[in-house]
């Protein structure tokens, strides 16, 4: 299969997170959205999205959004719990993540990190809404290890995505010690270096 991705990208990083670990062989397609790759007719006729990450499988088929992929490919490993209410409550930080996190510290990062732009530029109201997402994790951190059931699921990899980077969007993690913590535990299981 193909990943069309970008290596910036915290969402496209969760696909490769999944494959990595569960030894899934493909091919990345490196697009780079700055310059326009993600408008032409030829992607967006295979993702009307304009968006990256997105996978065509070997039979033409197509999936887009990176949760959505990421539970497909690990449907049936260990990165999904086989409890029900575990299974749920690691949908419910999925959907969490997508709406509360990625939209305050990815959109951060992109206008400061990639973007290069000053604070003057940002949005305020992201750094507060950033702010809240890491408050929320610190607090389910203080007592957890992992998101749910004291092992690595899907959750941790989609929250970990940005959370690593968070120093790029300009938040400190020297004040979320839990968050800080379990960045550093999620990065090890993964072995990821950067
Ligand atoms: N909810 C989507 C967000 C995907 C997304 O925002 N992708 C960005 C890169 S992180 C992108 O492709 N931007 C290019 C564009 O919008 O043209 C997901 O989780 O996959």
């Amino acid at each position: 299969m193909t990943i069309y991705g970008n290596s910036v990208s915290g969402n496209c990083h969760k696909v490769a997170f999944v494959c990595d670990r569960l030894g899934i062989p493909n091919r990345w397609l490196e697009v780079d959205f700055l310059k326009g790759e993600t408008r032409t007719p030829e992607f967006l006729a295979m993702n009307p999205a304009g968006q990256v990450p997105f996978i065509r499988f070997e039979d033409g088929r197509l999936l887009a959004q990176s949760n959505a992929i990421m539970l497909y490919l690990a449907e049936g490993s260990d990165l999904i719990p086989a409890d029900a209410f575990e299974r749920a409550l690691m949908n419910q930080w999925l959907f969490w993540e997508q709406y509360s996190h990625e939209t305050a510290i990815a959109v951060r990062r992109f206008h400061a990190f990639v973007l290069k732009k000053p604070d003057s530029d940002i949005d305020p109201a992201l750094m507060e809404k950033g702010n809240r997402a890491l408050g929320v994790m610190e607090g389910h951190l203080a007592t957890r290890r992992y998101f749910v059931g004291e092992k690595l699921s899907l959750a941790d990899l989609a929250l970990v995505a940005y959370t690593r980077f968070a120093h790029e969007a300009g938040f400190d993690l020297a004040t979320f010690p839990h968050v800080r913590d379990w960045v550093k535990r999620v990065e090890d299981d993964l072995n990821l270096t950067s």
